[in-house]
């Protein structure tokens, strides 16, 4: 049952009519004239059965006295020498004195129930002469004891780690004018974001820029837990807008709730809520984000709960039930959600000193090196009750890509001495090399799909996040392929820019073939939108970090150009249906990764390489910034925290 504290603050919602022991007093006060005199009646009605009782009903004090739990109304008497029978502590008399002592009792319990109904009953009268308004502040007043409560209880204070080395939250501003204008285009596109997210969505989870009102989907459950507003976050902090990111703080603080009768998406959760909140909390120093992001990942263990330790699609937040997607090939997991938890779950054990979040992802880590994987690829279906692959789908798109991202990236934030992770990720990128990455008759390096022992010549726009792996791989690779790897994250930036070149809008499509003289465009209508993705926007930044070629920043422009002409609206932006339409129409959905990823890349290409330095910072797959934690050894076991 929904306690009156978990109830929205805001009135709208008054809950409902409980008659309950212990809901009673809050709820007594919602009710209506005529109710309150049918409570009335109620109350007299026992008042008078009580009486009626004590009056007319046999005498059974002589075979037993009553419980009534008023233990100071008995006598406490174990002196048996006098005749009376020891029972229970109590004493049971002989005839006699003891007879008009026990009436004597018996008349002072009448008088002190009689007291106690007249007392209810002059408060059930007061509180019914109370106007509505000072019953709903009484309420109110109520509601805040409890959730107060509930706060000081879960805010328990986390044990204190010594932070790593914050370097490189500054400003980042760039001495060119023209790459300064550029930026600030950026930033003020930020703000139209927000705003209109203030204004017409504010707590949803997304906007509808079109009809200005907010948005959801399945991935976020039925609640409103303000997606867009920890997503952007980090973003809203790094750009400066420091009034804005105090107004998310207070939201989250006041209203942020993960006690919901709600079932989510394990995978996006991590990434966009517990990624957000860590990196708001790495940058701006405020607990409170910490502490809500442990929160929420207590939530979600329970998603572990399966006879493999492959953890659950989704999980209910109240419940902790966990199930898998419908649509997932027989039952299973999917490995681009179940392996895109590490980098999160390690800071949270590296921030409150328990080990369990890094023992979930580990276990998973463990049980993938154990299996077969065919020609080297892992599928992107795996059962988490029998622990067996399913349908052999391979892809660094939809469905596997941030699994790849994450061997990569664990390896970065632990120093690199996480050396197992570099291996896993290195094998698997020679798999991937060997078996799904080709070149087009055209001459574009592409990286298709394996599906059933054949490889399907298309690529998504998720795939072209690759581009920006490949590069930062490259320092480390095997062999030291570096020249090489920088070489392939070239080729795929180059080919993810035609993606977006040969379209009427200057904007990618959701996925392009390869295929029947094709190259690089969508055929399908249904691949022809583009829902404000950032992963094009992403490789361009790591390219022009790791290059400075002044093309990244070129291309870069070309597409913030592009979006503010056709996705921008009075309302916020939104994503278009038909790339190779001149006249868009639009999804009406403003994605809280446009804030989160797409803004923010955009924003760090225009800004100095000081800013976020990639030797002290690791981006998650959502675009949270997350320290490097310069551990002695991939167990933690340096970790003061962990002994
Ligand atoms: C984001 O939520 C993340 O980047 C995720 O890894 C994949 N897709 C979306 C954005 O396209």
């Amino acid at each position: 049952m929904t306690t009156p504290a978990l109830l929205p603050l805001s009135g709208r919602r008054l809950p409902p009519l409980n008659l309950g022991a212990s809901a009673f007093p809050h709820h007594r006060a919602t009710l209506r004239l005529s109710e309150k005199f049918i409570l009335l009646l109620i109350l007299s009605a026992f008042i008078t059965l009580c009486f009626g009782a004590f009056f007319f009903l046999p005498d059974s004090s002589k075979h037993k006295r009553f419980d009534l739990g008023l233990e100071d109304v008995l006598i406490p008497h174990v002196d048996t020498s006098k005749g009376g029978k020891n029972l229970g502590g109590f004493l049971i008399h002989g005839q006699g004195h003891d007879e008009h002592r026990h009436r004597e009792e018996e008349e002072r319990l009448r008088n002190k129930i009689r007291a106690d109904h007249e007392k209810a009953l002059e408060e059930a009268k007061e509180k019914l002469k109370k106007s509505r308004d000072e019953i709903q502040a009484e309420i109110q007043t109520e509601k805040n004891k409890v959730v107060q409560e509930l706060k000081r209880k879960d805010s328990k204070p986390l044990p204190p780690v010594p932070l790593p080395n914050l370097i490189g939250i500054n400003s980042g501003e760039p001495a060119d004018p023209d790459i300064r204008e550029k930026r600030n285009k950026v930033k003020e596109m930020m703000k139209h974001a927000w705003d209109n997210y203030r204004q017409y969505g504010w707590g949803h989870n997304e906007l509808k820029p079109i009809a200005r009102k907010g948005h959801s989907t399945n991935i976020f459950g039925n609640s409103q837990m303000g997606a867009t507003i920890v997503d952007a976050l980090d973003t809203l902090y790094i750009m400066g807008l420091h009034d804005e990111f105090r107004e998310g703080q207070e939201w989250i603080d006041k209203n942020l709730d993960f006690s919901v009768n709600s079932e989510v998406s394990v995978f996006e959760v991590n990434i966009r809520f517990i990624g957000g909140l860590l990196a708001a909390y790495y940058l701006s120093g405020q607990e409170v984000f910490k502490i809500k992001a442990v929160q929420l990942a207590g939530k979600l263990l329970p998603a572990f709960n399966t006879p493999t330790g492959i953890p659950w699609a989704m999980v209910n937040l109240k419940s902790g039930v966990g199930r898998n997607w419908g649509w997932a090939s027989a039952g299973s997991s999917i490995l681009a959600e179940f392996g895109t938890l590490h980098m999160e779950f390690v800071h949270l054990s590296y921030l409150t000193g328990d080990p369990v979040y890094y023992n979930k992802v580990m276990h998973i880590r463990k049980l993938l090196q154990k299996m077969d994987r065919p020609n080297g690829l892992y599928p992107n279906y795996l059962n988490p009750r029998t622990g067996r692959w399913g349908q052999h789908h391979t892809s660094v798109g939809g469905l596997g890509d941030s699994f790849y991202e994450y061997l990569l990236k664990a390896w970065l934030m632990s120093d690199k001495m996480d050396t197992e992770a570099r291996k896993m990720y290195d094998d698997a990128i020679e798999a991937i090399e060997k078996h799904l990455i080709r070149k087009s008759n055209g001459g574009l390096t592409f990286i298709g799909e394996w599906k059933n022992g054949h490889l399907e010549r298309k690529m998504g726009h998720l795939t072209c996040f690759a581009g920006g792996m490949f590069a930062l791989g490259a320092d480390g690779s095997r062999d030291d392929k570096a020249g090489h790897y920088l070489q392939l994250g070239a080729e795929i930036a180059h080919t993810c820019h035609e993606s977006y070149d040969r379209t009427a809008l200057k904007l990618g499509p959701e996925a392009f073939k390869f295929d029947g003289g094709v190259e690089a465009v969508a055929v399908r209508q249904n691949e022809k939108y583009y829902i404000l993705r950032p992963e094009v926007i992403e490789t361009y930044w790591y390219m022009w970090r790791f290059t400075h070629d002044p093309k990244y920043r070129q291309w870069g422009w070309e597409a913030t150009q592009a979006i503010d002409k056709y996705c921008r609206v009075s309302g916020g932006f939104s994503g278009v249906k038909d790339v190779y339409s001149s006249s868009p129409t639009y999804d009406d959905v403003q994605q809280s990764f446009f804030l989160a990823e797409t803004l923010k890349y955009l924003y760090l290409l225009f800004s100095n390489d000081d800013l976020l330095p990639l030797d002290n910072w690791v981006f998650n797959t959502e675009a949270h910034p997350l320290p490097v934690l310069h551990l002695a050894n991939t167990t933690l076991s340096g970790n003061p925290a962990y002994r």
